[in-house]
């Protein structure tokens, strides 16, 4: 149990006091969780242009021209393939927004989420 002045050791990596009063919830300090992370897969298909899969890793997904080529041709190749890594909230609208756009396009580009 901690007094006023007394000290208590922090824990560098995570944020988190060493437990020194047995969980007991006396800290009020902010508490901070990192979150899940999830991974956005693209999958191949036979009717997507090329042209199109790099558009879309550059303008949603912030690849350069070059990065935007190489995963393009993984996934063309292996049939699926990592466009980023976010948290669930942005991956869902990263994928909707994809989605969305490819159908706009009458491409059937699909996208998957996959936890980390
Ligand atoms: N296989 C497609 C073609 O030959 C290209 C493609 C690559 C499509 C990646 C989808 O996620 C994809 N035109």
């Amino acid at each position: 149990m901690l007094g006023h002045g007394d000290v208590e050791t922090m824990s560098a990596d995570n944020n988190k006091p060493d437990d020194v009063d047995g969980g007991l919830a006396l800290d009020k300090r902010t508490k901070t969780k990192k979150p899940s992370l999830y991974r956005v897969v693209m999958l191949n298909d036979d009717y997507t242009p090329m042209e199109f899969v790099v558009l879309i890793l550059q303008r949603f997904f912030g690849h350069n021209s070059q990065v935007a080529q190489k995963i393009m041709l993984h996934v063309h190749q292996k049939g699926v393939g990592v466009c980023g890594v976010f948290t669930y909230e942005v991956a869902e609208a990263k994928i909707n927004q994809v989605m969305t756009f490819a159908r706009q396009n009458e491409h059937p580009l699909q996208l998957q989420m996959e936890k980390e």
